[in-house]
């Protein structure tokens, strides 16, 4: 299996995310991704390939133009309006209920575009996140090619960014612009996020269309992050009506129950009959995962990977989280191995 790969990705390293009441440190951190990158060698998984540009246009499909442009301009911003201190962006005031949309100044802007005090912009995180989206459009390519599987080791992260709102250490949406981009070229995507928490910037960008299938495998929002989305009754709107399925589970969930709705998952995403399908695919399932509390073993994970390829579908890995970093890189190849049947 071909891996895309950017060292771009070493240009967002927030130092800090403001949580829990405190500053504490970052947990989606660089050393994630150069830490799978260099397992996925040692047990020779395949090529690691440099992604090529694809430009604003495929970004420009799902994200909206003014957030595309707040984006890039926001850590200058930030910069100008606080010269004298060294601190990355976050938003610290939003337009809550009875209040106005003001995207005006920097501050106003933020918080209309932000959801969480988690996700920091900083100097680089624009050049990171527009890599990570050539990584998973470079995967695109490669199955629509003719690839069976590809994986794109995506960071930061994309499934809770939503067509205006960046959030849950995410920025762009990798996994919906290579979805946008394979329908744009009249395949069939569906989506299945195995990711501890619920993709709510994926759902939200696909919810009310009929040719994305999305599905997803998380903590319930009742007691996890995202708290406000993934709730089991979202079934899409209009023409997307039944073409979204939420599969929350409780605190703890282990193999055995996972296994269970993974299945569910999996009939849905075969009874849908995608040509192409994209893997949201999130580590923090893991049972020592310090920001998480699912009981995935490190075996399960091989379990995970041969469960998808059982849909016998060309099939896009993308990387979203998992931060015990002592067995992101081991479970992540875990799954790549499973799906490739070694
Ligand atoms: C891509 C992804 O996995 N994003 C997850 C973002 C979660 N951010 C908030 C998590 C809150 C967990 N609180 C645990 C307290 C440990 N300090
Ligand atoms: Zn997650």
């Amino acid at each position: 299996m071909k891996t895309f790969y950017s060292p771009a990705h070493l240009l967002h390293a927030p130092k800090e995310e403001f949580e829990a009441g405190r500053l504490s440190p970052a947990v989606e951190v660089p050393e994630r991704a150069e830490r799978v990158r260099a397992e996925i060698e040692r047990r020779k998984v395949g090529p690691i390939l440099p992604p090529r540009r694809f430009g604003d246009d495929p970004i420009l499909r799902v994200h909206g133009a003014r957030f595309v442009s707040f984006l890039r301009a926001a850590y200058d911003d930030w910069r100008t309006r606080y010269p004298d201190d060294t601190a990355d962006a976050i938003p610290s005031a939003w337009p809550a209920r009875g209040m106005r949309l003001n995207a005006s100044d920097i501050e106003s802007r933020l918080g209309s575009y932000g959801s969480d005090t988690a996700t920091p912009i900083t100097r680089g995180t624009f050049e990171a996140a527009q890599a990570a989206v050539d990584v998973a459009l470079s995967a695109a390519e490669a199955i629509h090619g003719g690839e069976g599987a590809a994986f794109a080791l995506t960071r930061p992260p994309g499934h809770h960014a939503s067509g205006d709102l960046f959030g849950g250490y995410c920025y762009f949406n990798n996994v919906a612009v290579a979805a946008q981009w394979l329908a744009d070229r009249g395949l069939r995507p569906a989506i299945l996020d195995v990711d501890y928490h619920h993709g709510n910037g994926t759902q939200a960008i696909f919810y009310a269309r009929a040719d994305v299938l999305f599905v997803s495998i998380h903590a319930d929002p009742a007691f996890a992050f995202p708290h406000f989305l993934g709730f089991g009754d979202e079934r899409g709107e209009g023409e997307g009506e039944g073409l979204n399925l939420n599969l929350p589970l409780p605190r703890f969930t282990a193999w055995d129950r996972y296994a269970e709705a993974l299945q569910t998952a999996l009939r849905r995403v075969r009874e849908f009959s995608p040509d192409v399908l994209l893997v949201s695919l999130g580590l923090d399932t893991f049972e020592a995962d310090p920001i998480s509390h699912f009981r995935l073993g490190r075996e399960d994970y091989f379990r995970l990977g041969e469960a998808i390829a059982g849909l016998c579908k060309p099939t896009l890995f993308a990387f979203e989280g998992g931060y015990n970093l002592e067995a992101l890189s081991e479970i992540t190849v875990n799954v790549l191995e499973g799906f490739a049947g070694h």
